[in-house]
């Protein structure tokens, strides 16, 4: 299914005026206060994030799965998909695809149909926490860190063949993300499992294109409960700088113990210049890849804070690779999408309206209450009118939740693909 801007704009009519209202109104404080609104609109305009492939069907849990029908069953499916949440929300430009679970049949088919929908392919993700049909080697006690050679070397020849896959689509970045690490005290060598794996890190670097990043991502437990072996940024940094100057540190919201200050973890990696790459979502107890901004929109919002800030101050780090990690085992997936869409550009677009001199003076002054004052005066304000300019402007939709209801998208899908297609995934 495919939707055109007509469609789009038929289901805009009846929410004209009140945007208009609330915009006008916005617009105005906005612009007493001293904000140039029309630069901020066009800056959410361009703020594009990643749909990954494997968030478009139902997601699991270790007890199972319920199934959303009308998943798309094949990668060029999940274009479409993603051309969907393109079209009304402005703000999903890009695919971040899986491997193996999306090997093109036909690269020009599919890169085609990306271009169509004005889709361009993100960093390319490696898997070794599964093992595949056929494969040689099982990656139950680990991959890249594994005590095994043989078990190293295949999975080191997995991320090249990730990296030339994603070569042919027009990818410029590999994530890494590794289940590997213990479920008990005394399982693993924590100095040989972390060497292992940065040997075949470095392996594995060696393949990188010149204008390609290698991506590590970190995770403090789950699959394995006792240790990971890249458990968090400072693994991740050492790893990335063990490597050189195209690998960083790749940050996933998700990806941290309980009250983590990661809003400091991705200002310190900016000023070092090595935040690679993000993953958002949201999450109470743990890794739970809840809609973004459904359980913490301020701790949101700080962190859009330090990567506003280092947009603006740190030229040493590179753009970096946004991306929604989530699952979905209750909602509609490109519903939950859209609602994650919308809240990373609420939380954007407030921190673009801190003042940064005033919180510089306050802070210089120790005037610990105005600096309060100003993060909260910014988080305070409803944006929403502001993300639909931005919308509007591209020939998105005014609410895309409400447009994706009107247009009936799901029943759609499920008119074309049936009840019974099912998405890889976990
Ligand atoms: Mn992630």
């Amino acid at each position: 299914m495919i939707i055109n801007n007509e469609h789009i704009q038929d289901s805009n009519k009846s929410k004209h005026k009140e945007h208009s209202e609330g915009f006008d109104y916005l617009a105005n404080r906005l612009a007493q206060k001293g904000h140039d609104v029309s630069k901020i609109v066009s800056k959410l305009s361009e703020f594009q994030v990643a749909i990954p492939s494997w968030a478009l069907g139902a997601g699991g849990t270790r007890f199972g799965r319920f199934s959303f029908y009308g998943e798309p069953s094949n990668l060029e499916q999940k274009i479409e998909d993603v051309g969907i949440l393109h079209s009304l929300t402005q703000t999903a430009g890009a695919v971040s695809l899986h491997i193996p679970w999306d090997i093109p049949s036909d690269y020009k088919a599919i890169k085609e149909k990306a271009d169509a929908l004005h889709i361009k392919f993100d960093a390319v993700n490696s898997n070794t926490f599964q093992d595949q049909k056929d494969a040689k080697e099982t990656y139950k006690y680990g991959s890249l860190s594994n005590t095994s050679k043989a078990v190293r070397e295949q999975a080191i020849q997995h991320n090249l063949d990730v990296i030339n896959i994603g070569d042919k689509l027009g990818s410029k970045a590999l994530t890494v993300w590794l289940a590997d690490g213990s479920c008990f005290p005394g399982q693993n060598n924590f100095q040989t499992a972390f060497q292992n794996t940065q040997d075949s890190l470095i392996d594995i670097y060696k393949g990188l294109p010149d204008d390609w990043k290698m991506l590590v991502e970190y995770k403090p437990y789950e699959p394995n409960f006792y240790s990971t072996v890249i458990q968090d940024w400072g693994a991740s940094l050492m790893l990335a700088n063990g490597c050189g100057d195209k690998a960083y540190t790749l940050v996933d919201l998700g990806h941290h113990l309980p009250n983590s200050n990661i809003e400091q973890i991705v200002a310190i990696l900016q000023l070092k210049g090595k935040l690679g790459g993000f993953h958002f979502n949201d999450s109470k107890y743990g890794d739970d890849d809840l809609t973004v901004g459904s359980i913490k929109p301020y701790a949101l919002f700080l962190i859009f804070n330090e990567l506003v800030y280092g947009m603006q101050n740190n030229s040493q780090n590179p753009d970096l690779a946004w991306m929604i990690d989530a699952s979905h085992n209750v909602k509609d997936p490109l519903e939950d999408l859209i609602q994650s869409l919308e809240a990373i550009q609420e939380a954007y677009a407030k921190a673009l309206l801190i003042d940064q001199d005033a919180l510089k003076a306050a802070q210089a002054n120790n005037d610990v209450v105005k600096c309060q004052e100003i993060l909260q005066g910014a988080y305070r304000t409803d944006v929403r009118p502001l993300l639909e300019k931005a919308r509007l402007s591209t020939g998105g939709a005014i609410s895309p939740i409400d447009s994706y209801r009107s247009l009936n998208v799901r029943g759609q899908l499920i008119k074309e693909r049936g009840k019974n297609t099912i998405a890889t995934g976990l």
